[in-house]
């Protein structure tokens, strides 16, 4: 494959970290025209170019080398990261970005007794993390059932589908609604700048230096 001479960028599409994620790259001077199907924004300014798709597929576009780099939640980086094959380039998390703060916690409902996590042994956790949970499973040394959700996580112990939940946390005002109580934390997440492991030899390398050096202007202006 020829090498690109443009740097390319994943972002969310539509949804909680596009404007935020806007809003740096400009602050990093960088501006975009927009193309009218919004999948690709072209750059104009510097040959950095956008692509517009779902948070979840970001982690793979810079795995499989279409994208050079992409702002993505540390919770979807690091579940990628727990099930992608031996063989797929690694990744690596370049900057923390300070906007997207949520976290992963588990729940159970506000009336089931829950004192630590070996209290879930033999119960059924709802997620859309089963990578995160499973890990954090094995190291509290607890067996349960994983419990695979696309979304309405909140709502599966309602349902009678699971026991508990592992789900993203922000203002808690979710878990309050739906009569649950968040018990343990396994990550801390925000919106950071994921690329692969090593920067590439070509000129993306410098370009990706550059970026990263305006970014950390950037974000230590804003701290
Ligand atoms: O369409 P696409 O797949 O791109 O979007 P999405 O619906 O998967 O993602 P989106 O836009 O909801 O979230 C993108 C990223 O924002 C997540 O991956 C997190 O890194 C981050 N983020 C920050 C959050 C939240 N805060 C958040 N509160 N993502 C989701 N939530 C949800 C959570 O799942 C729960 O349903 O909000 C609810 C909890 O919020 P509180 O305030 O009631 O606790
Ligand atoms: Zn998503």
């Amino acid at each position: 494959m020829k090498p690109r001479d443009r740097l390319r960028i994943a972002m969310q599409k539509s949804g909680r970290l596009t404007e935020p994620a806007l809003e740096l790259l400009k602050r990093c001077g960088l501006t975009f025209r927009q193309s009218r199907d919004k999948l690709f924004c072209f750059g104009e300014g510097e040959p950095v170019d956008l692509l517009l798709v779902r948070d979840d597929d970001i982690p793979g576009l810079i795995s499989q080398g279409v994208c050079d780099l992409g702002i993505v939640g540390r919770n979807v980086l690091n579940e990628y990261r727990r099930g992608a094959d031996g063989d797929a380039p690694a990744l690596a998390e370049w900057r923390p970005l300070g906007f997207g703060r949520c976290r992963l916690s588990i729940a159970v409902p506000q009336d089931m007794e829950y004192r630590e996590p070996s209290d879930l042994g033999g119960r059924r956790i709802a997620t859309s993390y089963p990578g995160l949970l499973s890990e954090w499973l094995k190291v509290q040394d607890v067996s349960a059932t994983v419990v695979t959700l696309a979304g309405s996580v909140e709502i599966a112990p309602k349902l009678g589908t699971a026991d508990a939940i592992c789900d993203l946390v922000q203002s808690g005002g979710t878990l309050v609604a739906n009569q649950l109580r968040e018990t343990d934390v396994l990550l801390q997440s925000e919106a950071v700048l994921a690329g692969p492991d090593a920067l590439p030899a070509d000129e993306r390398g410098d370009m990706i230096e550059l970026l990263l050096k305006r970014l950390d202007g950037v974000i230590q202006v804003r701290e």
